[in-house]
């Protein structure tokens, strides 16, 4: 164990390569985290959220334009459900992602949001980004987030691309839009497929971007991201605000225009 993890008394499963690799890059690949059984449970917890009836002022759905059949509208993602599927709560607070996730910045880690990205065929990618350009500052000065591969995800269905450039400490763009070409004149993104049960842990300044999903299946990805507890706990602020500013589709109001920012 290495001296960080042990003077805070915090032992999770990453090896001390692997947090090597995320001093060095602010990210990780960790390989097989969750067995193919309790990847499958993660999948069917999914189908189950994707199931549930939406309720104004509860989970949040949002839906997109398949680039694939401009007239089918498809989930692009679902958010703020822990509160309402003890199972995935169990998972996501309290359990060996969250204790990943203190390990990665030292100390007690807590859940700041949790959302799937359903990318299903049709769906779109996404510009290159630092997750703290969409407003977090106001937040926390930091954020760790673990991306959790349900589905397969290839570079033909929109697998992530991140960096091989050395870590970044703050922001590198403007909040609110992605990152240009001139800001990203140092170092270029590599795609990082995955299998199901893998795990990618980046901090919310590494770069990363998507292609859309061209393909005839769902790329599922759960992102779970965590604050140092010693932060605060964000989590009803984030959502109440994003629930004013960028309600899921049930909450809106005729002829108010919405748009996605970063
Ligand atoms: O799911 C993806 O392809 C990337 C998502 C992402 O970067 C985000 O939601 O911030
Ligand atoms: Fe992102």
């Amino acid at each position: 164990m290495d001296l960080v993890t042990e003077r805070l008394d915090i032992s999770s499963d990453i090896a001390p390569e692997q947090l090597a690799q995320f001093q060095r890059t602010g990210w990780l690949a960790a390989k097989g985290f969750f067995s193919a059984q309790e990847t499958a449970t993660i999948g069917a917890w999914t189908d189950q959220l994707l199931a549930m009836a939406e309720v104004p002022g509860e989970h949040m759905v949002y839906y997109e334009q398949s680039l694939k059949n401009p007239a089918a509208k498809v989930v692009q993602r679902i958010e703020n459900f822990c509160p309402y599927h003890p199972a995935f709560d169990a998972l996501v607070r309290g359990g060996r992602l969250e204790r990943a996730a203190a390990a990665l910045m030292g100390g007690e880690a807590i859940l700041f949001k949790e959302k799937i990205n359903f990318k299903m065929p049709g769906g779109a990618g996404f510009e290159p980004h630092q997750d703290q350009q969409a407003g977090w500052s106001v937040f926390t000065p930091i954020f760790v987030t673990a991306l959790v591969c349900i589905d397969r995800a290839t570079v033909e269905n929109g697998c992530l691309e991140m960096t091989d450039a050395p870590r970044f400490a703050g922001l590198i763009g403007q909040e609110w839009t992605p990152l240009t070409d001139e800001e990203m004149k140092s170092f270029s993104l590599i795609s990082v497929p995955t299998e199901p049960g893998d795990v990618l842990f980046f901090d919310s300044y590494a770069p990363h971007a998507s292609k859309p999903n061209l393909t005839d299946a769902p790329r599922r990805i759960l992102y779970l991201t965590y604050n140092l507890k010693a932060d605060g706990d964000h989590r009803a602020r984030y959502y109440a605000e994003k629930r004013a500013n960028f309600p899921p589709e049930i909450e809106r109001e005729v002829g108010k225009d919405y748009r996605f920012r970063v």
